[in-house]
């Protein structure tokens, strides 16, 4: 059985949607990030990062952990939404970690800086919305051409579509960008990706002044 850690955030989510894709059965064990449940013993033991999600197979004994790596071992493991062809296989490849390098982080600081920082700082502001606002077009243009980032439906849009769920939180406007917005409909009325959506849901709560302090306030207060 597969035991996944995580929360429902956008890295989460993406292990979620992947799972229910696959059709696999796992054990969702839901980490309080806003509660410091990433910083427990137990838990850092799966994912030295602290952060979600981690995944365990304990049929196979691996554990891992970067939501990334974790869609490449489910892909690979089933032989399923990742091609064994090489020239396709590196299309799914550029995407994953175009998603888990570029497009999670900059989207990550964009709601930082927009809904989170203690005083408004339009640097900060302007620079993350804008370098956002260049990875949508970055997509808008990869999707005007083809249905999904990679051809087929992959790996590579189950990263993607959870960072842009909250588009507007990171001041996008998915109006400005109509091939990317058909995509997002598209991999939104999948009912796998309901189903991984769904997933703990009812648990994510706005963060409170708790949760400020633990996850902003740069390893000085532990739960
Ligand atoms: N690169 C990591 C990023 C994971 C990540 O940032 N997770 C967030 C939730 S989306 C988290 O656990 N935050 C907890 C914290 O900041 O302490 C991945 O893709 O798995």
């Amino acid at each position: 059985m597969l035991q996944l850690y995580s929360w429902p955030t956008p890295n989460g989510i993406k292990v979620t949607i992947a799972l229910e894709e696959l059709g696999l059965p796992y054990a969702f064990h839901p980490v309080n990030i806003g509660r410091g449940e990433q910083f427990h013993p137990e838990f850092l033991k799966k994912n030295p990062n602290n952060r979600i999600p981690a995944l365990v197979d304990e049929e196979r004994g691996i554990s891992v952990f970067e939501s990334g790596a974790i869609l490449l071992y489910l892909a690979e493991r089933e032989g399923r939404f990742l091609p064994t062809e090489h020239a396709e296989r590196v299309e799914v490849l550029q995407w994953l970690f175009w998603q888990v390098g570029g497009l999670g982080p900059m989207a990550g600081q964009a709601h930082h800086f927009r809904q989170y920082a203690p005083e408004p700082i339009p640097y900060g502001i302007d620079r993350y919305t804008g370098e956002v606002a260049r990875l949508y077009g970055v997509l808008d243009r990869r999707l005007a051409d083809r249905p999904f980032v990679a051809g087929e439906y992959s790996i590579a849009d189950m990263a993607i579509f959870p960072w842009i769920v909250p588009a507007a939180l990171q001041g996008q406007e998915l109006a400005a960008t109509p091939h990317l917005a058909r995509w997002f409909q598209e991999v939104a009325a999948r009912p796998a990706v309901a189903r991984g959506r769904a997933v703990g849901k009812e648990l994510r709560q706005p963060h409170d002044a708790q949760a400020k302090e633990i996850l902003f306030s740069h390893g000085k207060a532990r739960a």
